[in-house]
């Protein structure tokens, strides 16, 4: 029987357990990845568990999502990780060099490797053959620390590519096409697998797109083969040896297939607020814009660039738009500043920004109230950009850049003839923004500015639990809802009291005072509870307002996860109509809660203000159980080193 590329890899990489889907194995990890806005508390994490030398091949400290540095927070937090890096033995990448990703890409990332990162959209370096995932920090740690990453073995969805792209059609609207068919749930519980002859037709950085939005799909990662492609790729970046090919088996069994005729596809847009609201840009009336972005991690390639750098060449930015340009890595920057494209860009009045993600995290560049922005970044949902009444559409840079001319979501297939962009024979490789680990690191230690505050800690888990049902939310509940991210907050990752105040900001502003006056309780969550971003901070900042658990109809896996390593108890109603019989302020206990776990039999969930029971269900593993019961990852690692 055939195998998938996915399982080939993890079956290379086995530790522990039966690969088979739904059981829960260990891989051994190659790569680690951290960025600073997770990263200040990987590395936190990482001095807890008191070790000496990390256990991977290669770890690499990004920063690139705090860099707007308007007061010593953010500086606080740079410092403290690249002391940390310089004591464990971990590339620091410094800012100003690229976002994490991307770089990734280009330096590190090896076909057939096991890469786990702590920050959702890891999986870019799928787009090289590497089964790469994002995780909680807290799994980044561990995996630095021990060498390993548990997870659930995922079913494997294969999208057979076919056909050809039209002129005008690109990456970003492959995968708008597969979020428009499949939605932000479409992957949840599967590694997105491609294959077919039109693997052909896309470039690896196009391919790296297509893999890195695989998070809004909610899969666990994304992977295309390493072929040609990726050899030259990796050639051109001075890496030819790390070059393997890998490809599925021809009888490969899949546990889902699609096919995707790469001509059926137009310029497509994900209308506000979802990155699966998503339409051919054909089919919208006039839409007049007021600010486009370029970059992030989705799109911010040479290619990409290169191609916008080609549309503006000669033309102007509409006047009514602000056009804002963040490159993905200092290599592509200092490239297009000598091939004279940077000086096409800044001629035709586009904004030139830093190497990092920008106003992808909302740090700048918020656009002025009830904006329209087209952005060529994933995520769009409300207020992420940093002004709440805006509405963000995502686009293809073709699209970004042709819309930034002529002043309205244009569909950039009506404007003539397509630039073409060559890849430079060998890419501008070097190594000034990396300080790699000194030899020797005896008597290093960290550095911990006055904004580094301790994290949260949980106490084991009681037999039973009651309180107040603080907040009842819907479907689709992200990461930015629990915990929002824009600069203002941004700097406070590393203090978890002070974000605390900001918990659930778009939708209540009042979630702290709650948690304060009831002495912590329960949040009633809808499908799909957690989505987006990896970071810990949506279970860590819960846990420090005394959550000690959510009922929801389903979860998101990274978010999940952390719950379990925080110690919050994610339950499942059993019958998702259950849902209905609980409101906010409702009394309601769980009890018997240890043995029920440990016995995996029926979980009672009692409303007392409504007098109904309703039927739970953890879908955890027997790991998970004893995490729990220790209170959080870090207590059970005391006493266990599996
Ligand atoms: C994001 O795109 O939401 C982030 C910021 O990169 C996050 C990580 C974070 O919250 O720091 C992610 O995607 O994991
Ligand atoms: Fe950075 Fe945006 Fe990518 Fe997150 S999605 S890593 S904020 S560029």
């Amino acid at each position: 029987m055939g195998k998938s590329l996915a399982y080939k890899i993890l079956e290379e990489n086995l530790l522990t357990g039966d690969l088979k889907a739904g059981n829960e194995i260990s891989v051994k990890v190659n790569q680690t990845l951290t960025q600073d806005s997770t990263g200040t508390m990987v590395y936190l994490q990482l001095e807890a568990m008191g070790i000496k030398d990390i256990k991977t091949d290669l770890s690499v400290a990004y920063i690139d999502h705090n860099t707007l540095q308007s007061g010593f927070e953010n500086a606080d937090d740079h410092e403290f990780i690249k002391s940390a890096a310089a004591k464990y033995g971990i590339i620091f990448s410094k800012p100003g060099n690229g976002i994490c990703h991307q770089l990734h890409l280009e330096r590190f990332g090896k076909p057939g490797g096991v890469l786990i990162g702590s920050d959702s959209h890891t999986p870019t370096c799928g787009g090289l053959g590497m089964l790469s995932i994002g995780s909680g920090g807290l799994d980044v740690a561990v995996a630095m620390a021990r060498g390993y990453y548990y997870l659930k073995v995922p079913k494997v969805l294969n999208i057979q590519l076919t056909g050809k792209l039209n002129p005008w059609v690109s990456a970003k609207d492959v995968i708008l096409y597969i979020l428009q068919k499949l939605s932000v749930k479409g992957g949840v519980g599967y590694i997105i697998e491609y294959s077919g002859e039109g693997v052909k037709e896309l470039s690896l950085t196009d391919r790296a797109t297509i893999t890195n939005m695989g998070a809004e799909l909610g899969a666990t990662t994304s992977i295309f083969p390493s072929d040609d492609i990726t050899k030259d790729f990796l050639t051109r970046q001075g890496r030819e040896k790390d070059f393997v090919p890998l490809t599925a088996d021809d009888d490969a069994i899949y546990d889902k297939e699609i096919e995707i005729d790469l001509s059926d596809i137009e310029p497509m847009t994900a209308m506000p607020h979802s990155p699966d609201n998503v339409v051919e840009i054909s089919r919208l009336n006039k839409i007049k814009i007021d600010q486009v972005a370029i970059g992030s991690c989705t799109n911010s390639s040479y290619t990409d660039l290169m191609k916008v750098a080609k549309i503006l060449k000669g033309k102007k930015v509409h006047e009514d738009v602000s056009l804002v340009i963040s490159p993905g890595s200092s290599n592509i920057l200092k490239m297009m500043s000598e091939n004279g494209a940077l000086g096409d860009l800044i001629a035709s009045g586009a904004r030139i920004l830093e190497a990092t993600c920008g106003p992808c995290i909302g740090m700048g560049q918020a656009p002025k109230s009830n904006a329209i922005s087209l952005r060529t970044f994933n995520r769009n949902f409300k207020g992420r950009c940093g002004t709440n009444s805006a509405e963000v559409y995502l686009v293809s840079p073709e699209t970004a850049a042709v819309s930034a001319i002529t002043g309205y979501l244009t569909d950039p297939s009506t404007f003539g003839n397509m630039p073409t962009v060559e890849i430079p024979e060998k890419f501008d490789v070097y190594d000034n923004y990396f300080i790699y680990p000194k030899e020797n690191r005896e008597g290093l230690e960290v550095i911990m500015g006055p904004n580094i505050k301790p994290f949260p800690i949980n106490d084991s888990l009681t037999d039973s639990i009651g309180g107040k049902v603080l907040l009842k939310t819907g479907d689709n509940i992200t990461t930015d809802d629990i915990m929002p991210s824009n600069a203002k907050l941004l700097p406070f990752r590393s203090n978890i009291p002070k974000l605390s105040e900001y918990c659930f900001g778009t939708l209540v502003d009042d979630f702290h005072l709650r948690a304060k006056k009831y002495g912590g309780g329960f949040i009633i969550g809808g499908e799909n509870y957690g989505q987006g971003s990896s970071r810990e901070h949506a279970a860590l900042v819960p846990l420090y307002l005394g959550i000690k658990a959510v009922f929801a109809k389903s979860f998101a896996r990274i978010h999940k996860a952390n719950l379990v390593n925080s110690g919050i108890i994610p339950f499942t109603f059993k019958n998702k109509e259950d849902y209905e019989l609980f409101d906010e302020m409702d009394e309601i206990e769980v009890s018997g809660v240890i043995s029920s776990l440990e016995k995996n039999t029926e979980i009672i969930l009692t409303n007392k203000s409504k007098n109904v029971s309703v039927k739970l269900i953890f879908e955890g593993s027997k790991r998970d159980v004893e995490i729990l019961k220790c209170g959080g990852y870090l207590n059970y690692a005391k006493s266990n080193t599996k």
